[in-house]
């Protein structure tokens, strides 16, 4: 495939409310977009990243900087050999930034099967037309508030609840909701890292509340004390940060660091590893369900044609465009019955509405390629 352009575009949306985790609170989400052109098709994807290494080490202008003058020289040097699956092997030798050669990736798949009019959830091998959605809520300044947003959720039809928690945020506000809304509700915590293996026995206090799993309580490179944690605590262990490829799960999964995991693209440089942590994952037995950056329009459309793939079985942290964003990139993903559809068009099978880009873009730099 030839690609004539790259064009890195900033944009900021506005959150509907501050997002507040383990690691700091978003009041905004500022993303680079990535936009490929080829003679008869343009693709799109968003960076994950954040302004502050704060999630992982990555960061937006970091990520721009790698991506300028380190990551599409090398997608230059294939010229017209140069098609999605080719992607990673190039930018291989660039040692780690998995989500700056992610957003190169999608955005290059997504120009490919828009020429070649597949979808993207026809390409990964998605099984459902639509799946069911998760919310992720974040720390909030008192309990009132947490279950307040939780009953709004609740109301709109989210299938399953994930609480952020931190030390001080955690065995109150479970119970708070488990109180206040019963133990049918799907219910998991995320700690986004911010706990320690001395923190077993406090965090062994959440197991009489029946939690679908606590993410990532511990440092992303602890996999050992993920294990010795899981052998401590009733509820199961899943990994997000720790995971950044599909050996990093081969490896969890042998090493009993966990037994579900978060699948998100951004974070295993592409949706290509990304399928192939589902493979690993599902060989093992081991369920997985699909988490989010914060995605607008563009990276949820892909998200959830990944989430469509047979061994998503739990509901991810793919919510509608308005848990975020009142006025998304694109026509906004609606929940219907707690569920996303999982676009069928070519590529992502979501266009980008141009007024509302121009409007949130503050600055485009054009690479000719
Ligand atoms: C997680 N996401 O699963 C992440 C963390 C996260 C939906 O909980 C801006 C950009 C703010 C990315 C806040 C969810 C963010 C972000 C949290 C990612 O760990
Ligand atoms: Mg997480």
């Amino acid at each position: 495939m030839k690609i004539e352009n790259i064009e890195m575009r900033r944009v900021t949306l506005p959150l509907v409310t501050p997002f507040r985790t383990s690691f700091g609170t978003a009041y905004e989400r500022e993303t680079t977009l990535v936009r490929v052109t080829t003679a008869n098709a343009e693709g799109w994807a968003e960076h994950a990243a954040e302004p502050d290494p704060l999630y992982s080490s990555e960061f937006l202008d970091g990520g721009d900087l790698v991506i300028r003058d380190h990551l599409i020289p090398r997608l230059q040097a294939l010229g017209d050999r140069l098609t999605a699956d080719r992607v990673a092997t190039a930018l291989a030798p660039v040692k780690g930034h998995p989500m700056s050669k992610a957003v190169l990736e999608t955005a290059i798949l997504d120009a490919q099967l828009k020429e070649t009019g597949v979808s993207f959830g026809d390409h990964l091998g998605a099984v459902h037309e639509r799946v069911p959605a998760g919310v992720s809520v974040g720390i909030m300044d008192s309990h009132e508030e947490l279950l307040d947003a939780v009953g709004r959720y609740l109301d709109e039809g989210y299938l399953r609840i994930k609480l952020k928690i931190e030390p001080g945020w955690d065995v109150v506000p479970v119970r708070a909701v488990r109180e206040r809304f019963g133990d049918d509700v799907l219910l998991q915590v995320d700690a986004n890292t911010a706990y320690t293996l001395a923190d077993a026995r406090h965090l062994a206090q959440l197991d009489p509340f029946n939690l679908l799993l606590i993410e990532q309580p511990l440092p992303e490179d602890d996999l050992l004390g993920h294990a010795g944690l899981a052998k401590l605590i009733t509820t199961p262990v899943c990994l997000d940060e720790s995971i950044e490829s599909a050996r990093d799960a081969a490896a969890a999964i042998a090493l009993g660091a966990c037994s579900v995991i978060n699948v998100k693209p951004a974070r295993v440089g592409g949706y290509l590893e990304a399928r192939r942590i589902h493979d690993v994952a599902a060989a093992n037995g081991v369920p997985v369900w699909c988490g989010g950056m914060l995605e607008t329009g563009i990276g949820r459309a892909a998200n959830v044609a990944l989430a469509a793939l047979p061994n998503f079985v739990m509901p991810g942290d793919t919510s509608a465009s308005n848990r975020y964003y009142t006025q998304d990139l694109t026509a906004p993903f609606v929940l219907e019955d707690g569920h996303l559809a999982v676009p069928t068009g070519p590529g992502i099978g979501v266009d980008v509405l141009p007024d509302v880009l121009n409007e949130l873009t503050t600055r485009t730099t054009d690479i000719r390629f």
